[in-house]
């Protein structure tokens, strides 16, 4: 469990945590000789319960309000420290409001520095501080009466802040393990070590970890929580970890370290913002702020659909980074202006890892992880989902998302295919018009088999093997039926009426009769002004007739005769031009070249660079 300190430059903080703790958390030569927090400072409390509470203490100076983001990111319960003798100071302020954008629920205030103020005093600072809580989730928080210098209250501040700790609920062990780094160094003999405070999951001695947004890959060499050697770490705990396999100067405060290929980097957020109405004027999509997730601080844009976002305004947005970070869905931002450098708002990541450049933020976002998923499996209609980074972009644990994807599961009943997830209805309407897809065109062409499947991919427009699986479902129904290259109503069979028959006839006698040289399919269907396609489909699947070149049909038995012929002109193994075979079939050149094509592709003959020779006598190749 962490609590952070926050409030207004030399309130004392950093005195009350020694008073607290016994460490001086201004370890810096340079803090010691300004007399004022800087960067970060960690000790440990020990409870009266025994359980042990990490503290963050963070500067309160204007100039490190970015130091103090790093360090209150994360925190379970926050301790506000207002010195009696100020009262309530513009960091007061400022610290209240990025607690409150972080969602920090709980704390505790000490009103500090006592010995300084005499109780009227006291009386009036103690109205001014809950005033300026009332509108944020410390406005029941206890307030005590502290003084560092005479140990005056810190007694019952302690008591406080067990009592608060006793309220945090206690974070989820079985998930996903992130630890945004807030500090690197090296130490002699041990390597590279970054430290932070363990949003989710756990980690262990040994276990491989990547550092993002670069994506290094490195050994947990060693765990340390205020300077313990530990096993593991859980959330809520401070950890050290050093790494084997990394340089110290490629990691940085901002980077994230996870365990699992689920977390990716990403440079878009669809999110949710809400501006403080102090704004004194509207943010429009072309202003760079500061956005500051975890101990990431980057520059970013915040694009609303429709125009600038106004003071006091919520709003869905895109949230376009300069650098990318790592983000969960829930996880929760604050945004500050780049000049003047103040707090302007914040807001919550709905998707880190939106599937496209110009993906649009759902205007009623969802809150939970059932609806957060419903929604992506419904945006994402045909294209599906990827499934392994789920747990990140509907931010719960792996095995929340596990029971969400039991086939029919409410409220969003999907279907795993291969590595992505499908809303069911998504299917359900590819299978429908796959069915539509076969009956038109057994309507249409009455005397055809059915529907080549390729054209039937390529109406669905789909991944390849989301249509293998559609079509595979339905060819187990009763519906549908797949032969070879074509799909089908099952049980169709062509269907000809007297007139069709007839004119079958006519067209078996036209191809009879052309022989060698047969006319093309616009050809035959200019002279018989009726559709001669589907006809001569089904002569060709009847084996009458060969589509031997695009838009041409041959008789059978004339394709097989001018085969004989070529198998009896040509001697093996010799190569021939085609003006010698063409003297050989007695063709045109119009119909010689396809003619030889045909052979070609159907293995009959092989082209080489001297001429064809045979490559399969008549009677082997099942052709003739
Ligand atoms: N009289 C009196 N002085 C105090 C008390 N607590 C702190 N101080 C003094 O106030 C000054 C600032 O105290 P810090 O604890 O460093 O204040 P801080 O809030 O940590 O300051 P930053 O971290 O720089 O924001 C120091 O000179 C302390 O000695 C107190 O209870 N009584
Ligand atoms: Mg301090």
């Amino acid at each position: 469990m962490i609590l952070g300190t926050a409030g207004h430059v030399d309130h004392g903080k950093t005195a009350l945590v020694r008073a607290l703790t016994g460490v001086d958390t201004d370890r810096l030569a340079e803090e010691k000789r300004r007399g004022i927090t800087i960067d970060l400072g960690f000790a440990p409390l020990r409870l009266a319960d025994g359980r042990l509470l990490s503290i963050v203490d963070v500067p309160g100076h204007e100039a490190f309000v970015r130091n103090m983001l790093a360090g209150a990111t994360g925190v379970d319960l926050a301790l506000l420290v207002v010195a009696a003798d100020e009262g309530v100071m513009p960091q007061t302020v400022e610290h209240v409001t990025i607690l409150d954008l972080l969602g920090v629920r709980d704390g505790v205030i000490a009103i500090s520095k006592c010995d300084l103020v005499d109780a009227e005093w006291l009386a009036l600072v103690r109205d001014d501080v809950r005033m300026a809580v009332r509108a944020t989730a410390l406005r029941d928080a206890p307030m005590l009466v502290t003084s560092a210098t005479t140990g005056e209250g810190v007694e019952a501040l302690r008591a406080a802040i067990g009592a608060a700790a006793g309220r945090v609920a206690q974070r989820d062990g079985d998930d996903l393990f992130r630890l945004p780094v807030d500090r690197v160094f090296t130490v002699r003999g041990t390597g590279t070590v970054v430290t932070g405070t363990v949003w989710s999951g756990r980690l262990e001695r040994d276990a491989t970890v990547r550092l993002l947004p670069g994506g290094m890959r490195a050994r947990v060499r060693g765990l340390e929580s205020h300077g313990m050697a530990v096993d593991a770490v859980l959330p809520g705990m401070r950890a050290a970890v050093a790494l084997a396999g990394v340089d110290v100067r490629q990691a940085a405060r901002g980077a994230t370290l996870v365990a699992d290929d689920a977390w990716r980097p990403s440079r878009l957020l669809l999110s949710r913002v809400a501006l403080l109405s102090a704004m004194s004027r509207p943010l429009g999509p072309r202003t760079t702020v500061r956005f500051h997730l975890g101990t990431a601080d980057v520059g970013a844009r915040i694009v609303k659909a429709g125009g600038p976002i106004g003071p006091g305004e919520r709003a869905g947005v895109r949230v376009v980074l300069d650098a990318p970070v790592v983000a969960r869905a829930g996880d929760r931002f604050v945004l500050r202006g780049a000049s003047p450098l103040v707090t302007i708002g914040g807001g919550i990541v709905d998707d880190p890892q939106p599937p496209h450049w110009r993906s649009r933020p759902v205007a009623h976002a969802p809150d939970t992880a059932e609806a957060r998923l419903h929604a992506l499996l419904e945006s994402a209609g045909a294209r599906g989902v990827e499934i392994a980074p789920l747990p990140v972009r509907i931010g719960a644990a792996p095995r929340v998302v596990s029971s969400l994807l039991v086939p029919g599961a409410p409220p969003a009943p999907s279907r795993t295919i291969g590595d992505r997830l499908y809303a069911a209805p998504v299917l359900d309407e590819l299978g429908r018009r796959v069915r539509d897809l076969v009956d038109q065109h057994h309507a249409k062409f009455p005397m055809d088999e059915g529907v080549a499947i390729e054209s039937i991919r390529a109406a669905l427009a789909v991944e390849p093997d989301v249509a293998d699986i559609v079509l595979e479902e339905l060819s187990g129904s009763e519906f549908l039926e797949l032969k070879g290259a074509v799909a089908m109503r099952r049980g169709w069979l062509p269907r000809l009426s007297d007139a069709d028959e007839r004119r079958l006839q006519d067209l078996r006698q036209i191809l009879e009769a052309a022989g060698r040289e047969p006319p093309a399919v616009d050809e035959l269907e200019a002279a018989s002004g009726v559709a001669v396609l589907p006809m001569l489909r089904l002569l060709e699947r009847s084996g009458e007739a060969v589509l031997v070149e695009r838009h041409r049909y041959y008789a059978a038995h004339a394709v097989r005769d001018m085969l004989h012929t070529l198998a009896e002109g040509m001697r093996d193994g010799r190569e021939y031009s085609p003006a010698e075979l063409r003297d050989t079939l007695g063709l045109s050149r119009k119909f010689l070249i396809p003619f030889l094509e045909y052979c070609d592709r159907s293995g009959f003959t092989e082209r080489r660079p001297g001429g064809r020779v045979l490559a399969r006598r008549a009677g082997q190749s099942g052709i003739a």
